[in-house]
């Protein structure tokens, strides 16, 4: 090439390339501007990175004027429980969605493709549990708005991309911008501004993947559990449903009829610790003020013994209410 062109430019032009936000890639173009032999064989580059420079911040001013007038998101809570999708760009949030639920959310090998959040119901056994689709996460981005979806759902699950070596800076990245709300995800959170969260280990198809896995343990020690993933084949898929239902704290109850037998199809969601009265409560308001006894069909012991009133109940436990 006529143009000569220096290191410092050459780099700057990589660092265009693996740019993953607006912000970087003006960087960049700038530095490729700055950089760039100053003569005639360049002055159509020239003229050309200066264009693409106007561009790029006209695209810039725009999304940020249509934030200021654009409406903010809430994600009405449906099913057992809600969980919110985060991550930084393009690591398969929305690919995950796709295997999960019965969603069809926009996917593309670009990042900031989801712009605004998308539910999915997931069905684990017998229950529904929400998913939520969200927009990435970067140092620069932030709408109020996602972090308030994050704040009030149930649970979080950080998502992250084993196809990249850039995996442990993005996550940093995430949790950087979480912490700027005040909020983290953890697995077991010690704190209200903490959300009860995993790590899916997105992209496991690809080569490299099993050594990120391994130095990302390294990196999040016991803070969270780690499911490693291929939203695209499925592969691990099926271990992440339990463990996400895991997450939300909650119990399914069923109730029994005297002389009948249970509806094993529709259970009561209560919270992990729940006693006999707050399912008496949740299956008949009635019942809590006429409960005379229970009978519980759980595990081990329980085969239809009485229980008291504050006999705390397990997941998959039946009661049997006498009012
Ligand atoms: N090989 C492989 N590619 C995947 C996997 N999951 C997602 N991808 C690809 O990664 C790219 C980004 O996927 P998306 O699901 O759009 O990622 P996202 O996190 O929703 O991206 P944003 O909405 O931009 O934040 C797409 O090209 C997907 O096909 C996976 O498990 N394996
Ligand atoms: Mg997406």
């Amino acid at each position: 090439m006529p143009a000569n062109l220096t290191p410092q430019y050459l780099e700057a032009d990589r660092k265009f390339k693996t740019a993953t936000t607006p912000q970087d890639k003006l960087q960049a173009l700038e530095e490729m501007l700055a950089t760039i032999p100053k003569h005639k064989g360049t002055e159509k580059m020239q003229a050309d990175l200066k264009r693409r420079i106007a561009k790029l911040r006209d695209q810039m001013q725009q999304r940020k004027g249509a934030a200021r007038g654009r409406p903010s998101f809430h994600v009405d809570k449906e099913g057992a429980g809600q969980i919110a999708l985060v991550g930084a760009p393009n690591v398969g949030k929305s690919t995950l969605l796709r295997a999960l639920t019965n969603a069809q959310p926009e996917i593309a090998d670009y990042p900031f493709t989801t712009r605004v959040p998308l539910p999915g119901m997931m069905t684990y056994e017998n229950v529904q549990v929400q998913l939520v689709d969200l927009p990435p996460i970067t140092a620069e981005v932030s709408e109020g708005w996602l972090f308030a979806i994050i704040r009030t759902a149930d649970a979080a699950a950080l998502v992250v991309d084993l196809s990249t070596d850039d995996f442990l800076v993005q996550t940093e990245q995430v949790q950087a911008g979480l912490g700027q709300t005040k909020l983290a995800i953890a697995a077991v959170p010690r704190e209200p501004n903490e959300k009860p969260g995993l790590v899916v280990a997105n992209k496991l198809d690809v080569a490299g993947a099993a050594a990120r896995l391994q130095r990302f343990r390294e990196f999040i020690g016991d803070r969270m559990a780690v499911f490693p993933v291929s939203a695209t084949y499925g592969t691990g898929v099926e271990d992440l449903r339990r463990a996400l239902f895991g997450l939300l704290g909650v119990i399914r109850v069923y109730s029994k009829p005297p002389g009948r037998k249970a509806d094993n199809s529709t259970p009561f969601i209560l919270r992990r610790g729940a006693t006999v009265l707050d399912a008496a409560e949740a299956i008949h308001k009635d019942f809590v003020a006429r409960l005379k006894y229970a009978r519980l069909w759980g595990k081990d012991e329980y085969q239809g013994q009485m229980v008291g009133r504050e006999h705390v109940l397990e997941d998959g436990d039946v009661l049997e209410l006498h009012a």
